[in-house]
């Protein structure tokens, strides 16, 4: 059996999570993410039938939840209450290896959180986010939240309607059409690490790959995680440039002609009513 620490699939959410924490986008326990992992890679490194701890889906929330479709499927997934900061100087404590128990209403322990930690507060909205993405891309593996700065505030000072927070998004940086061009989806401020913002954001997951939450973060959900982490990193880049310019004259713009170039160009499926032609 091969060295856990030296999976690649720990490697980089060690990377992936320092670089998070590195851009501000986690500070203290905020964030999350959660990767599946195929079956095969995880027997590389662990014995699948020495089940830790079996950990109620109850007592991840105070509610229970159905996660049957993910019956079988593992997944490293950051823990509750843990920091970013802290991901790749202890792994074993802030990291856990699970898989879905038969019936879909427990997880099963087969590594890490090693002070009798748990998953993530926010283990339903992820759970909910994989199973809705798997339906629309059954290689979508990661979901990813975190706090980033820019995004945040351009949620206080631009309206949350998905079409004109997407068409700013767009127009601040060229290739933000590309990178997302069935844009972003916004849920209002709601009550979090619970099963109803688990469902909304499963359900914007039908369509987005990215969801803001209001107020709180951003969701991502991708086949990697340098993918989704290129995803959330695009809108903090453009929301960045939106709040350095926001309060000025706006004396230049990409217009929506030029945005309609892009997406022919680089041959993507996009948003048609989310660009005024
Ligand atoms: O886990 O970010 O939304 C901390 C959070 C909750
Ligand atoms: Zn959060």
């Amino acid at each position: 059996m091969k060295d856990i620490l030296t999976a690649p699939f720990v490697r980089e959410m060690c990377e992936t999570t320092a670089n998070m924490y590195r851009l501000g986008w986690d500070e203290r326990n905020g964030g999350n993410i959660s990767y599946l992992l195929h079956e095969d890679e995880v027997k590389e490194y662990l014995d699948t039938d020495k089940v830790l701890r079996t950990i109620p889906l109850m007592g991840v929330n105070a509610e229970d939840f159905d996660i049957t479709p993910l019956e079988g499927k593992y997944f490293i997934v950051t823990g509750t209450g843990k920091y970013f900061k802290n991901v790749e100087k202890d792994p074993e404590t802030n990291l856990g290896i699970v898989r879905i128990a038969k019936g879909g209403k427990n997880i099963e322990l087969l590594w890490g959180y090693k002070d009798g930690g748990r998953p993530t507060s926010e283990f339903p909205a992820h759970m909910m986010s994989h199973m809705a993405r798997l339906k629309v891309d059954p290689e979508n593996r990661v979901v990813m939240h975190c706090h980033p700065t820019n995004t945040l505030a351009m949620n206080f000072v631009h309206e949350l309607d998905e079409k004109k927070f997407t068409h700013t998004l767009w127009e601040m940086c060229t290739e933000c059409i590309v990178v997302f061009p069935e844009g972003v989806g916004i849920l209002p401020w709601m009550l979090c690490g619970t099963n109803s913002i688990g469902e909304a954001t499963a359900k914007k997951m039908a369509d987005f790959r990215l969801v803001v939450w209001a107020m709180h973060g951003i969701y991502g959900a991708g086949k990697t995680l340098d993918e989704t982490f290129g995803l959330i990193e695009t809108v903090e880049k453009a929301a960045q440039i939106y709040m350095l310019i926001c309060n000025r004259p706006r004396v230049n713009t990409i217009k929506d002609e030029d945005m309609l170039k892009l997406v022919e160009l680089f041959g993507v499926k996009y948003r048609k009513d989310f660009l005024d032609l």
